[in-house]
């Protein structure tokens, strides 16, 4: 393969960008180690199916064999969800994926990187990465890519496990304005509330569209993130995710647990701790998500 190749619109992905089509991207990394199998693969194929009930295209994007693929097939689909030769890459790790020709799963910051590279404007996931707990300044490379990538990012906050104070603290630092999507507060993961402020309410795709295109206008280059509230019926009780949340802290300190590992090591027992509960909320929110990036990409290709 020439290296020059690396980059694999779907030709549906490709012909929608081409009409001023919605696309939708989704990342992989959650399917590949932020569910469990077999939740893993219905939930990526779920929110493919709610992308384009919402009449947008999605594009899950990934790394095969050293290409970076936009939207996949569902042997690819299956492939990420299935099986144990699938690296957790983030944008420090693309050029070495094609120079090693791996299969892996993109970040957030990777994602967003291949997506905006490709022409898509708009990307829904569950939670980025932010600020960690603890002494060593652990600081998701998601964070600096939403810093210098002009497009909209629909997530319900950053993850529960992180210092969301410190991340919020970041956000505005790097100029990242956040919207509240029907809300006041910026959402907290599996919760929807955090105590934290968004910078601005939003209430419709209208409004979203309007400050992304006068992000654009002014020359902004970092993202407009903007943040949902997991569904109400899905959320879980602060007080139980509290205790949660301080068990898999201290069981990935125990069990040494560090760098890329951290992440999907505390998401998994979260959901050992609770039954399940935040695996079902993480699932509400991300098909939630999904629908909500659907609806501003639509609006968004109309002229
Ligand atoms: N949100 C989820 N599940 C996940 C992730 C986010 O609901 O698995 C992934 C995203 O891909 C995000 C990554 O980019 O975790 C952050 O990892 P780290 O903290 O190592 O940067
Ligand atoms: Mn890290």
């Amino acid at each position: 393969m020439s290296y020059r190749n690396f980059l694999k619109p779907s030709p549906e992905v490709a012909s929608a960008l081409a009409a001023n089509r919605a696309v939708v991207a989704l990342e992989s990394t959650v399917i590949a180690h932020g569910l469990p199998r077999p939740q893993n693969l219905e939930t990526a194929q779920r929110l493919e199916q709610i992308v384009r009930q919402e009449g947008s295209i999605p594009a899950t994007i990934a790394v095969l064999s050293g290409r970076l693929c936009v939207g996949l097939d569902q042997g690819q689909l299956e492939q990420l969800a299935s099986s144990d030769d699938i690296r957790k890459l983030s944008t420090r790790d693309l050029a070495i994926a094609v120079a090693r020709a791996w299969n892996g799963a993109t970040t957030v910051a990777s994602t967003m990187r291949i997506a905006h590279r490709t022409g898509i404007k708009i990307f829904a996931t569950g939670g980025i990465g932010g600020v960690h707990r603890g002494s060593l300044p652990d600081v998701s490379a998601d964070l600096p890519e939403l810093a210098r990538t002009p497009m909209i990012v629909v997530c319900s906050g950053a993850k529960i496990v992180l210092d969301l104070p410190a991340t919020r603290e970041w956000l505005e630092t790097y100029g990242i304005t956040v919207v509240g999507y029907g809300c006041d507060e910026m959402p907290a993961f599996y919760s929807r509330r955090s105590g934290l402020a968004v910078d601005v309410r939003g209430d419709s795709p209208e409004e979203v569209t309007q400050l992304f295109r006068t992000q654009r206008e002014l020359g902004v280059e970092s993202a407009l993130l903007v943040t949902v509230p997991v569904p109400v019926a899905a959320e879980v009780p602060v007080e139980a995710l509290k205790k949660i949340l301080d068990q898999a802290l201290a069981d990935a300190e125990q069990s040494n647990v560090s760098g890329r590992d951290l992440t999907p090591f505390l998401l998994a027992r979260m959901a050992q701790l609770s039954e399940g509960a935040t695996l079902r909320a993480n699932i509400a929110l991300l098909e939630n998500n999904a629908r909500v990036a659907a609806q501003i990409g639509s609006q968004l290709s109309q002229a």
